[in-house]
């Protein structure tokens, strides 16, 4: 295994193009949760460095959104070219900051450069309409004009992917941004920042202001120059977030989390559910808003799913993410691990069997890192707890039901609406099921995860507050629809009172 030498081991704040050391600052290690052991600090910044990242971004902002989209984009195309050639030293950088295996790592970073490259097609078109106006010698259009400085605040579960699904859009569209990276994943901030900077981004366009959630987030939050702010993390925090936006009107997107279920009817490909089970309950450690922790499965073929998957979770093996033959990274810190463990009780105390795992690792090789077993329960209720709420752990649900009707409803009956899925082989019941199924995204014959860039990601009810990550949907974020009239009539004319 070899492990890149991380070259700054205190990291800086980059505000106004300047990497900015600070020795006063108080400061926190980043730990690598497979083996305890710190690979860098991450300075806990103050209210005054956002409001400093905030001035150099307005000034910036200005002078940004007068060039061009095209040529925007250019920058966005280099940013996209230097990500592919820097894949890999990126992605181990990855697994050894949040734990994820290596080849999930590879993943997210092309995540990343799929993104790079789709925004950078959208400065050539970030398109509004042209319509007929109603009165003659008239001409009317609407097009996005950039809403300012945003900010963004990221999670540690996707600290790359996630950050360009909101940075590249909000950057192509003319804006500035003040980005907060989550504590525990500060260093592919640190290298997406250094990206931008050789890419050629002018000063001050991106800003990255590391630091808690409570300080720098809530400064962000509050700040009134910010006029968007873009969430990824909890339900409870985003709330928080939406509340305090909507006292100053300020736009506001939030994804955040799900109960994503796996439905398996009687006609399903029962060894294509279990790959699809397995890689989406336990990929990532089940640590994605996507992650499959439920399976809602019709009672004829319970017993062999419950088989076969016991079977195949026997094969996962768990570890160091770097090391390639690992399935299954650990879980990115104590507290986390400490959650999971709780939910194992709760399950058990509300009468749900555990038929696999259920247990934190303890032996020689994990003791130095965050490792839970895969974990299935069966016979799980509907109005368990296991069944509703997010446990972000390797931990599933078997939900037995009887029916297609039953499985949907079981499926919607939840607080959140991100990711579902279902297994059938019934042209009918494949597209009744992505009509009724009332989550933000669907997979038929595939697992909870995987979403793809260009289509918007994000889901309703408790997921969600109506916006979208990703996608052409992404610039609806970040941008404000701007309607313009030129009458070339030479005359006043009046609308709808002119008619004749
Ligand atoms: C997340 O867990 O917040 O669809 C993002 C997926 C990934 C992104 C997950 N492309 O699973």
């Amino acid at each position: 295994m070899t492990q890149p030498v991380i070259q700054d081991e205190k990291l800086k704040n980059f505000i106004e193009g300047i990497w900015k050391a600070d020795d006063s600052k108080t400061y926190r290690d980043v730990i690598n949760p497979a083996n305890g052991k710190a690979i860098a600090q991450v300075p806990l910044s103050t209210k005054k460095d956002v409001d400093e990242a905030v001035q150099s971004a307005r000034a910036a902002q200005k002078k940004w959104a007068l060039i061009p989209a095209p040529r925007r984009a250019e920058i966005l195309f280099r940013v996209g070219q230097l990500m592919k050639e820097r894949k890999e030293k990126l992605s181990t950088i990855l697994t050894m900051e949040n734990g994820k295996v290596l080849e999930e790592a590879r993943g997210e970073v092309q995540e990343g450069i799929d993104m790079a490259f789709y925004m950078a097609g959208e400065g050539r078109r970030l398109f509004g309409h042209t319509t007929p106006s109603e009165l003659g010698d008239k001409f009317a259009m609407s097009v996005r004009a950039p809403v300012g400085v945003v900010g963004i605040i990221t999670p540690w579960n996707f600290p790359i992917a996630i950050a360009t699904w909101k940075s590249f859009p909000a950057i192509v569209a003319g804006n500035a941004v003040i980005w907060k990276p989550a504590t525990e994943t500060p260093l592919m901030a640190f290298e997406l920042a250094k990206i931008f900077e050789e890419a050629g981004l002018p000063s001050g366009v991106l800003n990255v202001v590391f630091g808690t959630g409570s300080e720098v987030g809530e400064a962000m939050v509050d700040h009134d120059d910010i006029r968007v702010i873009s969430f990824t993390g909890s339900n409870d925090i985003g709330r928080n977030i939406a509340s305090r936006c909507g006292q100053k009107l300020k736009k506001v997107s939030l994804e955040m989390g799900g109960k994503n279920a796996v439905i398996v009817l009687d006609d399903a490909d029962i060894d294509l559910a279990v790959e699809g089970i397995l890689w989406s309950a336990f990929g990532t450690s089940g640590q994605r808003c996507t992650a499959c922790s439920r399976v809602i499965v019709h009672e004829r073929v319970k017993h062999q799913l419950e088989k076969r998957l016991i079977e195949e979770m026997e094969n996962l093996t768990i570890g160091d993410g770097l090391d390639e033959s690992v399935k299954v990274g650990p879980i990115i810190n104590a507290q986390g691990l400490e959650k999971i463990r709780r939910y194992i009780q709760i399950g058990q105390k509300e009468g749900a069997k555990l038929i696999k795992g259920g247990y934190v690792l303890e032996r020689e090789q994990y003791k130095d890192g965050h490792y839970f077993a895969p974990t299935l329960f069966t016979d799980a209720a509907l109005n368990m707890r296991i069944s509703q709420e997010e446990i972000f752990g390797p931990v599933v649900s078997l939900i037995p039901v009887k029916s297609f009707e039953e499985a949907i409803a079981v499926n919607n009956q939840v607080e959140f609406g991100l990711s579902s899925s279902i297994f059938t082989q019934n042209a009918n019941r494949v597209f009744a099921a992505q009509r009724d199924l009332d989550t933000g995204i669907v997979y038929v014959n595939a697992g909870t995860t995987g979403a793809e860039i260009h289509l918007p990601f994000g889901g309703t009810k408790g997921t969600g507050n109506g916006h979208r990550d990703s996608g052409v949907a992404a610039l609806d974020v970040f941008t404000e629809w701007k309607a313009v009239y030129v009458d070339y009539s030479g005359k006043l004319q009046r609308a709808q009172i002119d008619t004749e």
